[in-house]
C-alpha cells in the first residue's frame, strides 16, 4: 500500500505515444543508408530484431558490426555513423511534420486528464530531442511541447534504456521520489529501465512488442483502450478490460 500521492506521469515515446517503429523510424534509416550509397535495408522483421538495440547510432553501429566488423572497428566509423544518423533524423523528422504518425489511442485523452487535474507530465525517451519536438507538434500543436515539464532524451545520459538513466534523470529534474510518478513504456527495455528507476510502470505493448514479457508490471495492457475498443490485459495478476483514465491510473498506483 502506497499513500504517496501521484503527482506525474513519465512517458515512454516510441510505441508508448505512438507506433512510430516501422512505418517511422525504420523508413528513415532505410532512406539515410540510400542516400548515402549504402545497399543496406531494414526490413520488417529484421528491424524488430535490430530494436533490441536501444538508441538509432547504437542500433546502426550493432548491425555494421554484424555484417562487416573489419569496417565497424575503423577508426572513421563514429563520424559515419554520426552522420548516417543526422540524415536518419532529417528525414524522421519530416515524414513526422508530413502528419504520417499519430498519437496512439487513449494517449491524448490521458495526457489531457493529468493536466485537468494538475499532474505533471514528463518525457524519458532514447530517440533523439528533434524526434520528439517533431511527434508533439504534429500531434499536439505548436505549443504542445509546453504540457512536458521535463524532456530526457537521447544523449543526455551516457547509457540508454534498459539502463535507468533517463528515468533518474527525469525524476531529478522533477524533484520527485519514484513512488509520486508512474512510467508509461512499451518495451522490455523500457520497463527494465523504468523498473530500475524504481518506477512503477503501466506498459502498453504494442507492434513490436506484444509477445515480451512484462511481469512485474503494475499493468501489462494492450493499450490505454477507447470507449468503442477498450483495453485487455492485466493489472498485477488480476486480468482486466477497459479504458485507462485517471482514475484508474490513481486507483493502480495506492
Ligand atoms: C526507441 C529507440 C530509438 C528509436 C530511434 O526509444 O530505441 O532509438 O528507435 O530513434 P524509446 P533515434 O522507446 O525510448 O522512445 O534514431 O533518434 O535513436
Ligand atoms: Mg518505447
Amino acid at each position: 500500500m502506497n499513500s504517496t500521492p501521484l503527482r506525474a506521469l513519465i512517458f515512454d515515446v516510441d510505441g508508448t505515444l505512438a507506433e512510430t517503429e516501422r512505418d517511422g523510424h525504420r523508413i528513415a534509416f532505410n532512406q539515410a543508408f540510400a542516400d548515402a550509397g549504402l545497399d543496406w535495408n531494414w526490413d520488417v522483421p529484421t528491424y524488430g530484431r535490430l530494436l533490441a538495440i536501444t538508441g538509432g547510432k547504437e542500433r546502426m553501429l550493432a548491425y555494421w558490426r554484424e555484417i562487416d566488423p573489419q569496417a565497424a572497428a575503423a577508426s572513421d566509423a563514429a563520424g559515419l555513423i554520426a552522420d548516417l544518423h543526422r540524415r536518419k533524423t532529417a528525414h524522421y523528422v519530416r515524414r513526422v511534420a508530413e502528419g504520417g504518425i499519430g498519437l496512439r489511442p487513449g494517449v491524448r485523452r490521458v495526457l489531457e486528464q493529468a493536466r485537468g487535474a494538475g499532474l505533471r507530465l514528463a518525457i524519458a525517451t532514447t530517440t533523439t530531442p528533434d524526434n520528439v519536438e517533431a511527434l508533439i507538434h504534429a500531434t499536439l500543436g505548436a505549443r504542445g511541447m509546453e504540457w512536458f515539464e521535463v524532456v530526457g532524451a537521447g544523449d543526455a545520459v551516457p547509457r540508454k534504456k534498459p539502463d535507468p538513466g533517463i528515468y533518474t534523470w527525469v525524476l531529478e529534474r522533477l524533484a520527485l521520489c519514484p513512488d509520486q510518478a508512474l512510467a508509461f513504456e512499451d518495451s522490455t527495455n523500457g520497463l527494465r529501465a523504468a523498473h530500475g528507476a524504481g518506477l512503477r510502470t503501466i506498459v502498453t505493448t504494442g507492434a513490436y512488442t506484444h509477445h515480451e514479457n512484462f511481469d512485474g508490471a503494475l499493468a501489462w495492457l494492450d493499450g490505454l483502450g477507447e470507449a468503442d475498443a477498450p483495453a485487455t490485459g492485466r493489472i498485477g495478476s488480476q486480468p482486466w478490460s477497459g479504458v485507462v483514465g485517471l482514475d484508474e491510473l490513481r486507483q493502480w498506483a495506492v
